[in-house]
């Protein structure tokens, strides 16, 4: 007999399931369709994995995942029990599983659908059984993001994060089915990725950081590698190079730059506002070129943000010709334009990306935008801003858009958030985690843990099947996992941890 998903989940919650269903209780971001069935397959350290040759960018992951319940490296042949298979049908993101006596089959249109669901049996089969028999009860799930763009952002201009760490963020958001991992790579206190012709951006630009470190940066190889590795787990890389504002580093790199032709002094405070480059002189047309055509040349994504945010020291139409301007050169190189909300107010080309940050700022220029054609991402500060304390006791992080607990960042919908801007205008949502307050990695997972798994949850989930007391012991189950990664987490009082 297959129940429904929401009478098998209700029964899991109440401690009725066995223990078996209770972890099959545990996936998040929740699939939208579940249907448990009768039986389960046993895994043991003989089960091996099948999968097309069309489909072996999946193939590592898959073993991994097998390999983290049985504590073997499954081996790969045809007829194997665990089977990938590509076929029509489930969408450009989506996937089906089907777990039944007999084995398991994950079955997708595209490569990223399969990963989806090898994310999704990483969650249903028990972790590291060492040598035990590993049980999945029979279950029918069919799944599909209800947004494309699930993206997550990584502020590594305030403080500096070596590759590696960056990787490590990158399996976090994969395992949680994000896909856009947006690098904000240059801001007033450092410059983090070199350009071919400009060594001063790195000589002096990047090294400096909040807090006076020696902060640090990518050459184009270690930038290649990162969107490399994002690619390898279905993540695109969009680079920003914030502009005209936030650009002391590239300010005090270059005297030529600056409209009184005079070097800025590194800065290592969390002020924003005050940089501005000389708008409209040949000297910056030039460098925000060869800036942007270095930039596309090492990205083989579709988007170039250009920040645009926060610009309190020009004119408003020095302003808006300078983003006009901006979107001639990205869209030069082939690209489309992202930007900060802000930049809704300049004359946008239909495509473009418009990021959603901040309401007590005319969110009417977002509504504009859209009017324009461009598209949403939805990255509110009260909800999503990773940056922000959950409550005065948090130890890290800063609190201008208010405490943000895991509820906030969880119950809304962003599709009714800003009026004038519907579901079709919706790209998708972002979580940005600004680094002004965060000097190590673990006080960055404590900021993203467990709210980067709360907006995966909303970027992928059918609104309708969301709802903050099913979500809250799905999340808790979610712990074990965190533990065995070494991440430090926030304890959220609004979680049942067990
Ligand atoms: C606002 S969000 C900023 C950032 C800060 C952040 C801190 C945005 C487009 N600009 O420069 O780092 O607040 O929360």
């Amino acid at each position: 007999v297959a129940l429904v998903a929401g009478l098998f989940w209700a029964g899991a919650m109440t401690g009725c399931g066995s223990d078996v269903q209770v972890r099959g209780a545990a996936l998040v971001p929740l699939p939208a369709e579940v249907v448990t069935g009768e039986g389960a397959f046993t895994l043991g350290t003989a089960t091996a994995i099948s999968v097309p040759a069309e489909a072996a960018g999946v193939a590592g992951h898959l073993a991994f995942a097998v390999e983290e319940a049985t504590g073997r490296r499954p081996e790969r042949r045809s007829g194997g029990e665990i089977r990938l298979a590509l076929g029509a049908g489930t969408g450009a993101e989506g996937y089906e599983l089907t777990v039944d006596d007999d084995g398991i089959v994950i079955r997708a249109q595209t490569e990223a659908g399969l990963f989806y669901g090898v994310q999704t049996l990483r969650q249903l089969l028990p972790q590291r059984a060492d040598g035990e028999a590993v049980r999945v009860p029979a279950v029918r799930i069919a799944d599909r993001p209800r947004f494309p763009w699930r993206g997550a952002m990584l502020d590594v201009a305030r403080h500096f994060l070596p590759v590696a760490e960056v990787k490590r963020y990158i399996d976090l958001m994969a395992a949680y089915k994000l896909n856009v991992l947006h690098l904000h790579l240059t801001d007033d206190q450092g410059w983090r990725l070199a350009i071919e012709g400009w060594p001063a951006l790195t000589e002096i630009g990047a090294a400096s950081q909040v807090g006076g470190g020696r902060g640090g940066f990518y050459t184009a190889d270690d930038y290649r590698d990162l969107v490399a590795y994002a690619r390898a787990r279905f993540v695109d890389v969009v680079p920003e190079i914030d502009l005209p504002g936030h650009t002391n580093a590239a300010l005090a790199s270059y005297a030529e730059l600056n409209c009184d032709g005079r070097r800025r002094d590194p800065y290592t405070g969390i002020e924003v506002g005050f940089s501005a480059l000389c708008v409209g002189s040949p000297q910056t047309d030039r460098f925000v070129s060869e800036v942007i055509a270095e930039v596309a040349r090492l990205t083989p994504g579709r988007y170039i943000h250009v920040g645009g945010d926060e610009v309190r020291e020009l004119s408003e139409p020095e302003y808006t010709r300078f983003m006009e301007r901006a979107q001639e050169i990205v869209g030069g190189t082939g690209k489309r334009m992202a930007v900060w909300q802000e930049a809704g107010r300049a004359r946008l080309l239909p495509g473009t990306i418009v990021q959603y940050w901040k309401a007590d700022e005319d969110p009417g220029v977002v509504a504009d935008a859209v009017r324009q054609g461009a598209k949403v991402v939805m990255s509110p500060a009260s909800r999503v801003y990773l940056d922000m304390k959950y409550d005065s006791w948090t130890h890290v992080g800063q609190d201008w858009a208010g405490m943000v607990e895991v509820a906030d960042s969880y119950e809304w919908d962003p599709a009714t958030l800003i009026e004038g801007v519907g579901a079709a205008a919706v790209l998708g949502v972002e979580a940005p985690l600004w680094t002004e307050t965060v000097g190590g990695f673990d006080d960055l997972t404590y900021l993203a843990f467990p709210r980067l798994p709360a907006v995966a949850e909303v970027a992928w989930t059918p609104q309708e099947r969301r709802s903050f007391d099913v979500f809250a012991p799905r999340l808790a189950a979610q712990a074990g996992q965190w533990k065995r990664w070494g991440l430090n987490y926030h304890e959220s009082p609004q979680i049942p941890w067990k």
